[in-house]
């Protein structure tokens, strides 16, 4: 038997308590992943008791597993969330479908333009912004962003499909949908709000002028860690269940999400089911992106090094949790400013035992993907700040070695790192592995931008860290 609307009764956990027949879409998610599964779409799931306006329907903008494995159970999932002893486990019922939009990219502009749907929230990675990190604005160079400035109504990108869908709204006179970003980015509303308003004047001047007098992009913080699910996490859920899910999700207790309130259409009461409403963002999107996102990459290139596979791994090393400790405490933490509410200190000795959470099982290659697109914000900008004010980051300085080591490692020993990374083309070399090769990623001004492939003081502290590698796995 497998979870779905008429196999529900008979689950043997938490089950949605409201009638999901009765659930209106208000929310269409672009990005239908673990990471919002375990997190926008429990807060929601929380909400549609009180207020059944908010159901989501999902889209994937890539592969087609998600649809072939959530349709059939109705968008119905299970939540798992796991920490050493405890566990509890709830099925989710606010996804009411999932659409594969490079399957029918018209059903997706549809459910976008339906004028009950106010909000278009997106998790679809660094690099699903298409945008150059360098200039903050719009990749023109991007394939697929070409692509949809040719084919404005089958859009591929994410920034391609919300031009489509809010050219639908101005065209029907529809008011237009807030959108929200909910990934990992500074600034992630105002990201977005570039790269929509960018492509949108490539593609018709007025679009865009509407699109700049009437939408939102508020910015969010989005906090829980969320491992991908493993087969034996299926076999255990369906263990739990009573029924068998295609897809769970296992996830830890802990989850944040912080909202700038700046909604340009009708939103949800997100406070009513534990969101931070505030009017600025910036203090913990900083705080959330060095202390746990920066901390995760260290973990990510020195733990894999080490030969560990996992975080809870890597963290259990007494040298590496120190070392994690520390760069929080003494190159990190210093430039922040706490927002309110939070003590860093406290923030930062909760990381250390999140982490260390023996029940998760978080891969550091999950971890260790899209690098270039993760390092500039995670731990270049602390380096920045470092700069600025004269202060050492020795511990900083070698996760850009360790980071560098792990992307242009040859095989050695018969193994070879996987390089999951938009551009992988340019930091493995193809020949053999060597100092020169290392150096010139250095001087990658996407990465490492203007000002820090200029930096003596960078790049002499990298070099140094660097030369103290192990040269051998
Ligand atoms: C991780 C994040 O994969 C990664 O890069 O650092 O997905 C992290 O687990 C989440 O941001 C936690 O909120």
């Amino acid at each position: 038997m497998r979870l779905g609307n008429l196999t529900l009764p008979k689950v043997t956990a938490q089950t949605p308590n409201y009638d999901r027949a009765h659930i209106q879409t208000g929310i269409v998610h672009l990005g239908v992943g673990a990471f919002q599964r375990a997190h926008q779409a429990v807060y929601i799931d929380d909400l549609l008791a009180n207020d059944p306006h908010w159901g989501i329907v999902g889209a994937s903008l890539r592969s087609r597993a998600t649809a072939d494995a959530l349709n059939p159970q109705n968008g119905l999932y299970s939540v798992t969330t796991k920490s050493g002893k405890t566990q509890s486990c709830r099925v989710v019922g606010s996804l009411q479908k999932v659409i594969t939009a490079p399957l029918d990219p018209e059903a997706l502009i549809a459910h976008m333009a339906d004028p009950n749907v106010r909000i278009v929230s997106l998790t679809v990675t660094e690099k699903g912004y298409c945008y150059d990190p360098s200039s903050g604005g719009l990749d023109t160079q991007n394939h697929d962003i070409q692509h949809d400035v040719r084919h404005p109504h089958t859009p591929k990108t994410a920034p391609g499909f919300l031009v489509a869908a809010l050219r639908r709204r101005m065209d029907m006179k529809v008011a237009p949908f807030t959108v929200l970003s909910c990934d990992n980015l500074p600034n992630n509303g105002d990201v977005a709000q570039k790269v929509v308003t960018g492509l949108a004047r490539l593609i018709d001047p007025n679009l865009a002028d509407w699109i700049e007098d009437g939408v939102t992009f508020p910015a969010t913080m989005v906090d829980r860690i969320v491992p991908a699910t493993t087969p034996a996490d299926k076999a255990k859920a369906a263990a739990v269940l009573g029924v068998t899910d295609a897809w769970p999700i296992v996830t830890e207790p802990f989850g944040q999400w912080v909202i700038e309130d700046n909604f340009c259409a009708d939103r949800p009461d997100f406070a009513s089911v534990g969101a931070i409403m505030t009017n600025d963002v910036h203090p913990f999107e900083t705080m959330k992106l060095r202390l746990l996102n920066g901390s995760h990459s260290a973990l990510a290139y020195r733990g894999l090094l080490a030969g560990y596979e996992t975080v809870a791994q890597a963290i259990a090393d007494p040298t590496i949790r120190a070392f994690i400790a520390d760069m929080m405490a003494h190159e990190v933490a210093p430039s922040l400013t706490a927002p309110s509410g939070i003590d860093l200190v406290g923030y930062q000795s909760d990381l250390l035992e999140r982490f260390a959470n023996p029940s998760l099982n978080h891969s550091l290659l999950q971890i260790a993907a899209d690098g270039s697109q993760k390092l500039p914000q995670r731990i270049l900008d602390p380096i920045r700040d470092r700069l600025a004010r004269g202060e050492p980051f020795e511990r900083l300085s070698q996760v850009v070695a360790f980071w560098l080591r792990f992307v242009t490692m040859r095989q050695e020993n018969g193994y070879q790192f996987p390089l999951d990374d938009p551009m992988a083309a340019d930091l493995r070399p193809t020949d053999e592995m060597n100092g020169a090769h290392m150096t010139s990623l250095l001087q990658n001004r996407r990465i490492f931008g203007p000002d820090l492939t200029k930096s003596e003081t960078f790049l002499t502290a990298v070099q140094t860290a660097l030369k103290a590698l192990p040269q051998e796995r």
